[in-house]
């Protein structure tokens, strides 16, 4: 399949690091570094049809005697791994290579944003990022009594705020601008909700997302980035809710279903101008029998399929593979990386009201059980709040 009708491989590269995290419990180790070795146990690479670009590994994880006060938890080695980590992306971003970046935590973010910056530094492009992701991630220290974990941190980080060791890099800050921003699927009683508005990043909460469907959302999101030369995906899978996935680091209710997640991606990595995406925060210690692992890697293959198999979907003509009203000035492998992205149209909802899976080639929903708008309460990492 691979290579077929031009189509480059998506490339996998584990990022493994847990240092952006909380301890889970006193003096114990965060698990979500386990995450790539979960998902690759359920044969992604194979399902992906995937290069393999092997494993970014990260310095030793130990928080040490922190206490509120001291900064961000680590920051030395979660700025050298971000450098390590940009380091191991540019060629993959210059060879349009579609990496899928396997965290990890959310502070990994860092090392894709620092990638994109550096690559902005060289061609007079800007990037964007599509956020998905349960939390804003927006603490910082003009908005909270202190900070800690870098996890929960990174929007904020990647933005310029914080310590000059994560957002300083360098001296690139900021690594991308507010409004070349979109966040999806944080939920309504947020923390930082009113915080990142304020800052210019546009956001749609679940409800939201949930109301005006996928393809019109990963439609609005593609446009608010229309004037940058490309995009990478941030997703959390946090922003899964609990009910189908509690196999998260902090986990919030509320949040998305699988069939929701592998629409949205499917939408999103359809646009020619999607550079490539990372996947965080999946804890395999909360997933003894590697149960939630194989649904996750059934949402991935599912999600990013238009990347991996470029063959028309069952039951569409050959031209579904390029939609009509997607003009790809950006196509994948065009090595075009000056043009600006071209707005994917949405296709009008069904007759029905069914969302309309034309073009992603998905065609497996799944019944899951959607939770009721929660009333969450989100303590975000476990710092004390
Ligand atoms: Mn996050």
């Amino acid at each position: 399949m691979a290579g077929e009708r031009g189509a480059k491989p998506v490339t996998v590269l584990d990022a493994p690091s847990n240092l952006g995290l909380t301890p889970p419990t006193a003096g114990a180790v965060p698990g979500c570094a386990k995450a790539p070795g979960a998902l690759r146990d359920h044969d992604l690479l194979a399902r992906l049809d995937a290069h393999d670009a092997g494993c970014v590994v990260p310095p030793r994880y130990d928080p040490g005697e922190w206490a509120p006060g001291d900064g961000v938890n680590q920051a030395d080695q979660v700025a050298d791994y971000a450098v390590k980590l940009a380091e191991r992306l540019a060629p993959l971003l210059a060879d349009d290579a579609f990496p899928v970046l396997l965290g990890g935590d959310c502070s990994i973010l860092l090392g894709s944003a620092l990638a994109l910056r550096r690559r902005g530094a060289e061609d007079g492009a800007r990037y964007g990022l599509v956020f998905i992701d349960g939390h804003t991630d927006f603490r910082h220290p003009g908005n909270a009594d202190y900070v800690g974990a870098a996890g929960g941190e990174e929007l904020a980080l990647v933005t310029g705020r914080g310590d000059a060791r994560l957002t300083n890099i360098d001296g690139l800050k900021p690594y991308l601008r507010e409004s070349d921003i979109v966040v999806l699927g944080i939920r309504d009683d947020d923390a930082y909700r009113m915080d990142i508005t304020a800052a210019g990043i546009p956001h749609r909460t679940v409800p939201v997302l949930r109301a005006e469907g996928m393809p019109r959302t990963a439609a609005w999101a593609a446009s608010l980035l229309s004037d940058t030369a490309g995009f990478w995906v941030h997703l959390d899978t946090d922003v899964l809710d609990p009910t189908v996935l509690p196999a998260v680091d902090a986990p919030s209710d509320g949040g998305i279903g699988y069939g929701e997640l592998e629409h949205l991606l499917a939408d999103l990595v359809a646009v020619p101008g999607c550079l490539g995406i990372e996947v965080t925060v999946f804890d395999p210690d909360y997933d003894p029998d590697g149960s939630f692992a194989g649904e996750l890697v059934d949402a991935l293959v599912a999600g990013l399929r238009p990347r991996w198999d470029r063959r028309p979907a069952p039951g569409q003509p050959e031209a579904a593979a390029e939609p009509a009203g997607r003009s790809t000035p950006l196509a994948a492998g065009s090595g075009n990386r000056h043009a600006t992205i071209t707005v994917a149209l949405a296709a009008p909802p069904a007759a029905d009201g069914a969302v309309s899976r034309r073009s992603t080639g998905l065609g497996w929903p799944r019944d899951e059980p959607v939770a009721e708008p929660g009333i969450g309460v989100s303590s975000r990492l476990g710092w004390p709040e």
